[in-house]
């Protein structure tokens, strides 16, 4: 699901502002109940009313791979600064540069909100997505029914049983197992959301409060990638290979 907003007084599909967006990996009699959640959470998102929401349904052919789901970690963080600290010292230990991690800060909590991810090198720090202004968007993950269920009762333990959370968590999962990536961190959109997430697979999805400011526009996703990492194959594996994430038992 896409739902935007156009720019002033430009068509939809010309300029249009990023209000919500969705998807998922769903068997074929979840169908109806999806796109009902889908429509109520395109026109009822906090960062406004959008004037144009496309919901596309795909038949997927191919067997889902089957990828561990990462372990989730929310570290004591009461400021903004104090996320930074916590992103550079983390992102340095994985191998990013100082360049790569400004840059991906840059991008998470700049005012240009993308519909989906922006890859950036590692080491050189370059932006190599395709499309500047989409980015690369993570499509075709589901979670496993019996995990799904493990999942809810860990969250609900921990008082953060959200699809939000799960979401997040399925997402990060796929695009942990990914060929290439290194690390990933994301700042929702949401503008009363404040919670961020860095997840890896060495690390985890690891949970950072006060990544951003209450009322902040601002919010993205970026993907450290290796410096010899092929672009084209990577964005086939995020947007297109079907993707069911597990707890491993
Ligand atoms: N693929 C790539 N990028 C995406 C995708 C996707 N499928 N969906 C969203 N993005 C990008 C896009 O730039 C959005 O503006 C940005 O990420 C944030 O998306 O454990 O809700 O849907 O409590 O607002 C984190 C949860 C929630 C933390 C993240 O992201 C926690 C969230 P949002
Ligand atoms: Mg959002």
């Amino acid at each position: 699901m896409r739902a935007s907003r156009s720019a002033g007084r430009q068509k939809a599909s010309q300029q249009s502002r990023h209000i919500s967006g969705a998807e998922g990996l769903y068997e074929s009699h979840e169908i109806q109940k999806i796109l009902k959640d889908y429509l109520s959470r395109a026109i009822s998102h906090p960062r406004g009313m959008p004037d144009n929401i496309v919901i596309t349904v795909e038949k997927v052919t191919q067997k889902p791979i089957k990828v561990s789901l990462l372990p989730v970690l929310t570290i004591q963080c009461n400021s903004r600064r104090e996320a930074r600290k916590f992103l550079q010292a983390f992102l340095s230990d994985l191998g990013v540069s100082e360049k790569a991690v400004r840059k991906g800060i840059r991008i998470v909590t700049g005012s240009k909100a993308m519909r989906g991810a922006s890859l950036i090198r590692s080491g050189s720090g370059v932006r190599v997505e395709p499309d500047k202004a989409r980015g690369v968007r993570v499509s075709r993950f589901g979670i496993e029914k019996i995990s799904q269920k493990d999942l809810s009762r860990e969250l609900t333990r921990k008082g953060i049983n959200t699809s939000t959370v799960k979401e997040a968590m399925t997402l990060a999962s796929k695009v942990a197992s990914c060929e290439g990536v290194t690390a990933e961190l994301c700042v929702s959109d949401d503008p009363h959301y404040t919670t961020g997430y860095l997840a890896s697979r060495k690390l985890g999805y690891v949970r950072i409060p006060h990544i951003k400011r209450e009322g902040s526009m601002c919010g993205g996703r970026v993907f450290f990638i290796d410096e010899k990492a092929e672009v084209d194959r990577m964005t086939e594996y995020l947007e297109k290979i079907p993707v069911f994430a597990e707890t491993e038992n």
